[in-house]
């Protein structure tokens, strides 16, 4: 059915359902009053008759959401009027202008006061929020466009099935979980997204990107399964992801179900800051030209407890300055989170007004039901409201729990005129007064103003009760969270609350329930998905190989630079730079920096590319008349995202999925300070993996011992221990340019030739110097984590029966190998063979995995691991040293011939320059040369007596400080 088809079925023509509700998502009578609310005329008559349009308290109920009048608290001498008269022509004015100007008048005149108010020195009192009521008033308010008698039902089926899912998944499996109050909470806010603005994808359309609470994950396979897209056997293994013939994964998770998910979000905080970011790129690709997404909207919906997090609310400002009007947070504020109430003492919906106000974002509130809309018709006095205002949220949840004598008594009792308000109606009408977040036509109208917003982003704040329709066991309780059970009782009364058809007989086994394919139910939800584009959520994952550059195109990059130095950081900004000039993959690549440009030179990049702005370069740069200015252009190319990571690693998300999201490849390089990677957003970075993102990260300024000066909390010794946990992440920590080249150009051909699922994690440092030329065949070395770059031998006569040791070296500690080398040879007799170790973690995922497999074909010829391999035949002892922990290179101790004796950088960092550094870790060569000594005396082949005076040739002081507890 065509949408303008289903507008013309205004809601008052609507025939009332069964029950008489048409939609009041209580189907047990109650009744949303159809046709009853005021004729939505825009009357300003109704204004003159209606103080509150002059209480500052209360002008936003007639004011249109984008322009919330202010919630001000009456100054003292306002309160006290000492000019009534005076007043009363101001009043006359206003109401005058109102009616024959309209408000976008009034609007100007106000600021124009409030400006020359200012001036004069006057001071206004400030408040960032407007009274505790609907933004959008009920005139305001759209004609709903769809049938809400069936779209209750559709609802109230999905309600059910989604708490059926929950519950026997406990039965069957107790303890394996689950959530029931916070879908049932957000069932509305969901349903009327689902039938009337949620866009699915089609082959040129990315549709909309839509960010879903992760705990409500029930009622989207609930919706699901009436869609025909899931099975019951999959419902009926919902958290039994190992059944046979599989399952349902607990939470939005695209790497368990990468054809249904899109948006990794149950790590709470995650999604709204992945949410803004995926809203600039949208920008971002389209202002490029690469795709037009102009389109789509993000819709990011989270818990009001969720806000708490530093990362739901620390880019929206970054929203506001973008002018992301394709953005549209909806936070379900049921004034609850896990333990209990989010703000049992204040109020969640008015704080999060007031910061996102402050933001600069469109704040709409959706607080109260139309049950709520006569009586503020009636408040002449302006008490309602301010009663609304003046209760905190721990009293508005107990008003849930509680009967309607208690809310007669508690709320409406503190004032006799309030009393007096509600004494027709009955207890039991008070207690079903529904908060607006449970109303379809008071969210309907804030998602219609939400996308219609121009130049700004929206906020939909909108109240709801935690376990909505669980009655007793859930509904508002603190326990709610974690309710999982319902006895046969409670499904009963359950079953009855929403009118499933399920007998009494077969009620206690909660069967799942779906109408058949041609009842109203479904072929009202399907038309609606069809007239909107498709299902939702879901991902097409085809497979978009990109024809990758290759080595030889790159040969300048893997070349001796002949007395040239330059650190591996400068090397692959190099490169780089050459990248985004590639025919075939530069326009794609996607530079990503959080304000670190000029400490990695990247600063050339800036006019080669320029620096993404929307809105282009509205100054004169300061450095404009050098070469290399600050370029700031609509088409630039970089993501210069200033202090954030975190944010920065949205944009990395953003980029390295657009191949799923919006069917174009984006190739994100993110360059960071290692220390601020994995160690402060290794969240997002596994986030980053559940949504199957690709792309490179370069941990610049690596090492603990390399980024001299900078100390404790910069110099970086841990991300590549921290790495190894991350199934798809392959990290390397080369040393030299052709190496960071050669794992570079394949980790394109991986990634987007062949389509690989991975992330490539490369330590980069600061260290200058000359760069060797590309060893022949040393490529699949590199690229598998070891190679045999040379040996040594021991000077004088005997150098061919001299004792000899194996030396693993990576990044630049490597070339403290060599060194080693040189010392052992001249100082002690002692030959040996450096290897650049690039990638522990490569060597142990492969000779782990051929372990494995020897131990489940026992009786097969066993596999061979490459580093057992390249091992053959290698005589120790092994010495392995690198700028990292200890931990990292012993990961593959368990494969080395007589054990691994390792090097590293436990411990604090410190302020200094880099050979005290290595001294003082003990990573410089002199220590590498001590440990082979030792190694060679276990073994016999070093007389054991000669170490003391070796310690002394090395200049080592056997008393030291301890580096690991230093
Ligand atoms: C980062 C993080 N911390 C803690 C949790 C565990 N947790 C899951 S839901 C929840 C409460 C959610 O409350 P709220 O955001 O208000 O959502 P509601 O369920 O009330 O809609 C908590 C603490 C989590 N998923 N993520
Ligand atoms: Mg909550």
């Amino acid at each position: 059915m065509a949408r303008g088809e289903i507008s013309r079925r205004a809601h008052h023509s609507q025939p009332a359902g069964e029950n008489g509700a048409d939609d009041s998502d209580l189907p047990d009578g109650e009744t949303a009053e159809n046709g009853a609310r005021a004729d939505a005329s825009g009357d300003a008559d109704r204004l003159t008759s209606d103080p509150d349009v002059v209480e500052p308290e209360s002008s936003a109920a007639e004011a249109p959401p984008e322009e919330p009048t202010g919630d001000l608290p009456s100054p003292p001498a306002v309160a006290k009027d000492p000019d009534p008269a005076e007043t009363e022509e101001w009043l006359e004015s206003l109401r005058y202008v109102l009616q024959s100007k309209g408000p976008e008048r009034v609007s100007y005149l106000l600021s124009l006061l409030e400006e020359k108010a200012h001036r004069a020195g006057v001071e206004l009192p400030f408040s960032a929020t407007t009274p505790y009521i609907n933004s959008i008033p009920l005139d305001k308010q759209p004609v709903y466009p769809g049938n809400r008698e069936i779209e209750r039902r559709i609802k109230s089926i999905i309600r059910w099935n989604a708490m059926a899912m929950v519950v026997r998944a406990n039965k069957e499996y107790p303890r394996i979980g689950g959530h029931i109050s916070t879908y049932a909470s957000a069932a509305t806010l969901y349903e009327v997204a689902f039938h009337h603005f949620f866009r699915g994808k089609s082959d040129d359309f990315s549709g909309d990107q839509i960010f879903f609470q992760g705990h409500c994950a029930p009622g989207f396979y609930a919706r699901a399964f009436l869609e025909g897209r899931l099975s019951e056997a999959q419902l009926k293994n919902f958290r039994h992801e190992l059944a046979p013939g599989g399952g349902l994964s607990s939470y939005p998770h695209p790497w368990l179900m990468p054809h249904f998910w899109e948006f990794p979000t149950v790590s709470m905080g995650l999604g709204p800051i992945s949410a803004i970011y995926q809203a600039r790129f949208n920008k971002y690709l389209q202002d490029r030209g690469i795709k037009d997404t102009s389109g789509s909207h993000v819709w990011c919906f989270i818990g009001d407890g969720e806000t708490d997090e530093p990362e739901s609310l620390g880019a929206i400002t970054l929203a506001a300055r973008e002018h992301l009007d394709n953005l549209i947070f909806v936070v379900n504020c049921n004034l609850q989170r896990l333990d209990g109430p989010v703000r049992g003492n204040g109020k969640i919906i008015q704080e999060l007004e007031g910061i996102f106000r402050g933001a600069g974002w469109n704040v709409i509130k959706v607080i109260w039901g139309d049950d709520w809309d006569e009586l503020l018709e009636k408040d002449d006095s302006g008490l309602l409201v301010q009663r609304m205002g003046e209760v905190v949220d721990g009293e508005y949840q107990k008003y849930t729990v509680m009967p309607g004598s208690y809310i007669r008594e508690h709320f409406f009792g503190k004032y006799p005129e309030l009393l007096e308000l509600v004494s027709s109606l009955s207890d039991e009408k008070l207690k079903k007064l529904r908060r607006g977040g449970h109303d379809p036509e008071k969210v309907y109208a804030a998602y219609k103003a939400a996308v219609e917003c121009k130049g700004r982003p929206t906020v939909i704040l909108a109240k709801t009760i935690k376990g909505y329709g669980l009655g007793e066991i859930g509904e508002g309780r603190n326990a709610t969270h974690q309710q999982k059970k319902l006895n046969e009782d409670e499904l009963r009364e359950f079953r009855s609350r929403f009118g499933i058809p399920i007998s009494d007989a077969d009620v206690a086994k909660a069967p799942f329930y779906r109408p058949a394919d041609d009842s109203p139910e479904i072929k009202y939800l399907t038309e609606r998905r069809q007239a909107l584009g498709g299902y939702v959520p879901g991902r097409p994952m085809v497979p978009l190989p990109l024809k990758t550059p290759k080595l030889a195109d790159y040969q300048s990059f893997i070349k001796k630079t002949e007395g040239r130095e330059f650190s591996t950081t400068t090397g692959v900004v190099s490169l780089m730079s050459a990248l985004l000039k590639d025919k075939k993959v530069g326009r794609y690549i996607v530079p990503i920096v959080p304000d670190e440009s000029r400490t990695f030179g990247m600063d050339p990049l800036f006019r080669q590319c320029g620096i993404y702005s929307h809105v282009g370069q509205l100054y004169e740069p300061v450095d404009s008349d050098q070469l290399l200015y600050y370029r700031e252009a609509t088409d630039g190319q970089i993501l210069e995202e200033g202090i954030t990571e975190c944010g920065s690693l949205a944009s990395f998300i953003a980029a390295g999925t657009s191949y799923a999201t919006h069917g174009v490849t984006t190739i994100p390089m993110f360059i960071f300070y290692s220390m601020f990677g994995f160690q402060r957003i290794g969240d997002m970075i596994w986030a980053a993996l559940d949504a199957r993102a690709k792309g490179f990260l370069f941990g610049a300024t690596a090492g603990r011992t390399t980024l001299a000066g900078e100390g404790l909390q910069h110099q970086d010794g841990n991300s590549q221990l921290y790495a190894i946990a991350y199934p798809n992440v392959r990290c390397y920590d080369p040393a030299f340019a052709y190496e960071t080249t050669v794992i570079i150009i394949e980790g394109m051909r991986q990634m987007y030739e062949l389509c690989a699922d991975a992330i490539y994690y490369i330590t980069i440092y600061n260290e200058n110097y000359e760069m060797p030329a590309m060893p022949e065949g040393s490529a699949e070395g590199i690229l598998k984590g070891l190679y045999r770059l040379g040996s040594v031998d021991a000077s004088g006569a005997n150098a061919k029966s001299a004792p000899h040791v194996q030396l693993f070296g990576s990044g630049t500690i490597l070339r403290e190998a060599q060194r080693a080398q040189t010392l052992l040879a001249e100082k002690f007799g002692v030959g040996s063979t450096a290897w650049s170790a690039t990638s522990y973690k490569e060597l142990r995922r492969d000779a782990q995995a051929c372990r494995r497999w020897n131990m489940l074909h026992p009786n097969e010829k066993p596999h061979v691991s490459y580093l057992e391999q390249t091992l053959a035949g290698v005589k120790g002892p092994f010495v392995a040293a690198s700028d990292y922990v200890r931990g990292v290179p012993e990961q593959i101790a368990p494969w080395i011939p007589g054990g691994l004796y390792v090097l590293g950088t436990d411990g604090f960092g410190r302020s200094d320059t880099i050979a005290p550094l290595r001294r003082f870790f003990e990573v410089d060569a002199e220590c590498i040369a001590l440990a082979a000594l030792n190694r060679l005396a276990d073994e016999h082949q070093f007389d054991r007596a000669k170490l003391p005076a070796a310690l002394k040739t090395l200049g080592l002081d056997p008393e030291k400080l301890d580096p690991t507890i230093s």
